[in-house]
């Protein structure tokens, strides 16, 4: 393990930045190079976030590489070479640890360091934030760079502690290789990490068998090496895509589809699937009209498109209509990009066991029982997604003015103002928060957002001698329903997802990111920041 210089660091801070990940990295680069004092918390050993603790075998980013890197300094979009369309786990790991190298960021970091709790102090201003080791930091601001899926959720799966083999979730992957080879492994869970494992996982063990609740839609990545000429152009355009891409609805450059899947004809609809299908993209087949996301009917063309192909790819027809998803609306819970998952079925040392029929009972001590058998099993993968969202902010124990936890002020559901603030939270502010785009945008230009305008809000918070700052409670309010406004206006409330906290027993069920798309929020928080913080009070 690397040493780090972190004895030299502070207990007084003007910032404390929670997580080392894309947005932690970039934040103290910003704020620290502005002249401040930042500290930064990371329950990890290094850099890395999201892509630290995702090290199962096939885990992968759906958005292109180009676009899922920092645009902020043109030196370091030429000097670094991604390999491939569609970057590998290492390869992103290998990019935010240069990043942390070239702007010399370790320094400021204390890792394997976990916040226990942090308390804003009502006589100072300040935030009292508390780590698992004991250490105390007072600083001005908190700020939360902790991901949107960071929270892996605990298996629900009762008789855990008795199984004699060896599990491990997806999202807290092993940090040495874990050999798989002649074992017969488990993964529960299909979504986009049972997705990107499953086909690996069959490769190198004897026997695969994936337990699956609910069939997902998937696409064809088609990843290869980069195109060289795309890296050309975009390093001689830079940074026009860049900008393209935060005026862009996800934060990916694309056409604007201007017509209605239902108002062309079946075979002008078939073939522009088609070619959407062969780019391998996340959103190509989605944005082919622009009612998709917005009309059941409109929907159902593209859900019956992909359908169809499922039913290509796999060869016997009862396990094909067993992959094929139903009775949700096509991109209402997050599409995946796969390499070779539906043909993976094909193979014969992979079985699905579809828990819609046979329900998963418990886990023996050999294995998954069902209620229609038992599975022995020598390992047990869960790819059983995150308490996504809000849930590696409730789990800081954040208490805001008078002791008031962040759990009781968001027990119905996250309140914010712009995703980013929270009204008796001052001086907090939490980057790609609920309510703003975050997990429905390229992350990275979501973040870089966020990092700048919380950077420009706390520097001209200095500037004007301001002590604290924090969002009204009609702002905050109004936000919030507008943020449902226009979720309800698509198709996306009505579906059970991550999205919506529907996955985590007892959560409040609440749409959470902001669909309105990432210019449109863009140019609303430059407003809020043009018109003086409109929304905020300061002290
Ligand atoms: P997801 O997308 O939340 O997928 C989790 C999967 O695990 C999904 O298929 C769930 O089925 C299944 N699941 C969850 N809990 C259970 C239990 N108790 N029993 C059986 N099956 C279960 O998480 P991922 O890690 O794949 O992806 C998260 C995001 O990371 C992804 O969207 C990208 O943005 C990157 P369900 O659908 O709930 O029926």
């Amino acid at each position: 393990m690397t040493t780090h210089p972190n004895d030299a660091t502070p207990a007084e801070a003007d910032v404390v930045v929670v997580g080392a990940g894309f947005a932690g990295l970039y934040l103290v680069h910003r704020l620290r190079s502005a002249g401040l004092d930042v500290v930064g918390i990371e329950a990890g050993s290094d850099v890395g976030g999201t892509w630290y603790w995702n090290r199962y075998p096939g885990a992968r980013c759906d958005i292109p590489s180009m676009l899922y890197s920092y645009s902020f300094d043109e030196d370091l979009v030429k000097e670094w070479d991604w390999p491939e369309k569609y970057s590998a786990q290492p390869d992103i790991l290998a990019y935010l640890n240069h990043v942390a190298d070239r702007f010399d960021l370790r320094r400021s970091f204390r890792f394997d360091t976990r916040v226990r709790r942090a308390d804003f102090d009502d006589h100072t201003g300040r935030w009292i934030v508390a780590t698992e080791g004991g250490g105390v930091l007072s600083a001005r601001h908190l700020v939360t760079a902790v991901g949107a899926l960071s929270k892996s959720k605990p298996p629900e799966v009762p008789g855990l502690e008795r199984f004699a083999g060896r599990w491990m979730h997806t999202g807290a992957w092993p940090q040495e290789d874990v050999d798989l080879a002649g074992k017969h492994v488990g993964v529960i869970g299909t979504g986009s990490s049972g997705i990107q494992v499953i086909p690996i996982l069959a490769e190198g063990a004897a026997k695969v068998t994936v337990f699956q609740r609910t069939a997902n839609f998937t696409l064809p990545a088609k990843n290869g090496p980069i195109d060289p000429a795309l890296v050309e152009r975009m390093r001689e355009d830079y940074p026009a895509e860049h900008v393209a891409a935060r005026r862009s609805l996800f934060g990916i450059p694309a056409e604007r589809p201007t017509k209605s899947a239902l108002e062309v004809s079946e075979e002008e609809r078939t073939a522009t699937f088609t070619e959407r299908w062969n780019r391998g993209e996340l959103i190509g087949v989605l944005s082919s009209y622009y009612d998709l996301l917005l009309d059941r009917a409109a929907n159902e063309t593209a859900g019956e498109f992909v359908r169809d192909r499922i039913r290509e790819i796999v060869e016997d027809p009862a396990l094909a209509e067993a992959l094929v998803p139903q009775g949700y609306a096509f991109g209402t819970k997050r599409p995946c990009l796969d390499t070779n998952y539906y043909a993976t079925y094909n193979r014969p040392n992979v079985r699905l066991v579809n828990l819609r029929e046979t329900p998963l009972v418990g886990i023996t001590e050999a294995g998954v029982q069902t209620e229609a058998e038992e599975h022995p099993l020598d390992v047990l993968v869960f790819a059983t997604g995150f308490d996504a969202i809000t849930g590696p902010l409730t789990a800081m124990g954040i208490h805001g003015r008078d002791g008031v936890p962040l759990t009781e002020a968001w027990k119905h559901g996250p309140v914010t103002y712009l995703g980013l603030s929270v009204p008796q939270f001052p001086n907090l502010f939490t980057v790609t928060g609920p309510g703003s785009p975050s997990v429905l945008s390229n992350m990275v230009v979501s973040i870089e957002q966020h990092v700048e305008w919380i950077s420009d809000l706390i520097l001209s918070m200095r500037e004007r001698g301001v002590a604290t700052i924090e969002a009204t409670e009609v702002a905050a309010k109004d936000w919030t329903a507008h943020v449902q406004e226009v979720a309800e206006a698509t198709l996306y409330p009505e579906t059970d997802s991550w999205f919506t906290g529907a996955n985590v027993p007892g959560k409040p069920k609440v749409f959470m990111p902001y669909v309105g798309g990432v210019g449109r929020y863009r140019r609303i928080c430059d407003d809020v920041a043009a018109a003086d913080y409109r929304g905020f009070v300061t002290r």
